[in-house]
């Protein structure tokens, strides 16, 4: 079947299971737009945008899915192939600004290769540790027909990498570590809700009644209610918990990767601890912190075969001595995200902006469940919230939906409440009938402002 460039775009994202595309569009997109026949929702987040200023608008928002490791594919528009290199209208080398913040980048110039580059796209951004994946599409490739043939698109990649990637000395190291530790700690990551572990990592807590610590993005893997949960670590944590770390034997580190965030200072950090990084990731490897085992691989799988190896179990002293470490006594500001938390039995998804109101709400709307806390971690990204939030609705149309933002990022991005607006009435034709704008809920803290700690 002969195609344009522009329909194979469309039809590829279709067969990819796109369902929702956010864009804004321009000249050397347009053809794309126009063969757009009904809007496309898949996991992994599409983002379309013309050429030039287009192009360079979706910069930060690729940097922040890069930073936090999140799925997305980027399709951008090009001048034609034969005015490339010449500065034409529009025209930016996109491939050259995100080759740094993109797993994989690409520009494609031929209608006959849209099909395979987009598969190639969505198994880049989805395999291993995800992330953004951008390709740019020119915009005689996009009105040029070529055959459409999906069968002999199939991707040609090399094969895929093994997900467990240490020997059985380093495994055989972490198991004595786990059995040999008085005061061991988990420090969870954002890796165990990517690697769909969760049921893997409660089994791995249990067996070895071990208190888990979580970082921001790791919020949401294990329940808030549960008894071996701390919270979160780091700067913004509660002092008790940073103290349990320094004070821990063994720290068993599960996808995150020591961010400047959680460890602080380097030099005096946990330095009574062994250390076990499970990561898939061997970049992120004694990159900061130098650790003790690594067992690089997809968490579910690591933390499967390390469970049944696990004998020692009985922590008790060591939990109670946790317990009884002095909080500060204050709680400042909380009492309204506290509310939040109340008011939607904690079932809500919360997506927060980047700030003061971010810790509020980490601190004090208790997750149990995973991927119903979406903030920028990586990058700290203002604006973030409630365009996300409008991305989290899509996904999740039945979920009660609550952004958390400060006045300064509402400020940077609050032109998309006119989006919510727009979309209200084709947004239940997708999936959700109760997909109303209402049910996306706005909390503004009316705060002193970040360095101003009073309650609110
Ligand atoms: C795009 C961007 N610009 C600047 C910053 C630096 N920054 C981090 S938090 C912050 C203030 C945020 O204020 P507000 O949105 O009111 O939230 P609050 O801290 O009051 O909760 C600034 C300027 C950032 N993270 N992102
Ligand atoms: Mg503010």
């Amino acid at each position: 079947m002969k195609l344009t460039g522009a329909e194979i775009v469309c039809e590829s994202l279709t067969r990819l299971g796109v369902r929702e595309i956010f864009g804004y569009p321009g000249g050397a997109i347009l053809p794309v737009y126009d063969a757009l026949g009904k809007r496309a929702s898949g996991g992994i987040g599409v983002a379309m945008a013309t050429s030039g200023p287009g192009a360079t608008n979706m910069v930060t928002g690729i940097a922040t899915a890069m930073m936090d490791s999140s799925p997305v594919v980027c399709i951008t528009g090009q001048v034609s192939s034969k005015v490339l290199g010449s500065d034409a209208f529009q025209e930016i080398d996109i491939t050259g600004i995100t080759m740094p913040i993109t797993k994989h980048n690409v520009v494609v110039t031929k209608a006959e290769d849209v099909a395979r580059t987009l598969r190639e796209a969505f198994l880049i951004a989805n395999s291993g540790r995800p992330g953004p994946v951008l390709v740019d599409i020119t915009k005689d490739a996009q009105q040029a027909s070529a055959e459409f043939n999906w069968e002999a698109s199939e991707p040609k990649l090399p094969p895929k990498r093994r997900r467990n990637n240490h020997d059985q000395a380093e495994f055989d190291r972490a198991v004595e570590m786990l059995n040999t530790a008085k005061r061991p700690l988990i420090l969870a990551g954002h890796g165990i809700m990517v690697s769909g572990a969760m049921r893997a990592f409660e089994q791995f807590v249990r067996a070895g009644n071990y208190p888990v610590a979580m970082t921001l993005l790791g919020i949401g893997c294990f329940p808030a209610n549960d008894p071996l949960n701390l919270g979160m670590m780091g700067m913004h944590g509660e002092a008790w918990v940073n103290n349990a770390i320094q004070e821990a034997d063994l720290l068993i580190a599960v996808g995150m990767r020591f961010d400047d965030r959680v460890t602080g200072d380097l030099r005096t950090y946990a330095k009574s601890a062994r250390k076990i990084h499970i990561e898939i990731d061997r970049a992120e490897i004694n990159k900061n912190v130098k650790v003790d085992a690594a067992l690089v691989g997809d968490a579910r799988e690591v933390l499967e075969r390390l469970t049944p190896q696990i004998q020692s179990s009985d922590h008790s002293a060591w939990i109670r001595d946790i317990q009884s470490l002095p909080d500060n006594g204050h709680l400042y500001a909380a009492h309204v995200i506290n509310d939040i938390w109340k008011e939607t039995h904690g079932e809500a998804i919360v997506v927060t902006d980047v700030g003061q109101h971010q810790m509020w709400e980490a601190q004090y709307y208790h997750h149990n469940r995973p991927r119903t806390l979406i903030t920028s971690g990586g990058l700290g990204t203002m604006g973030f919230a409630l365009p996300a939030a409008i991305g989290a609705k899509f996904a999740k149309p039945s979920s009660e939906v609550w952004v958390v933002v400060g006045d300064g990022g509402f400020q940077m991005t609050m032109s998309e409440l006119a989006t919510i607006v727009q979309e209200n009435s084709p947004m239940p034709s997708a999936s959700a009938a109760n997909a109303s704008p209402s049910a996306l809920k706005l909390f503004l803290p009316s705060a002193p402002h970040a360095n101003q700690r009073k309650p609110c």
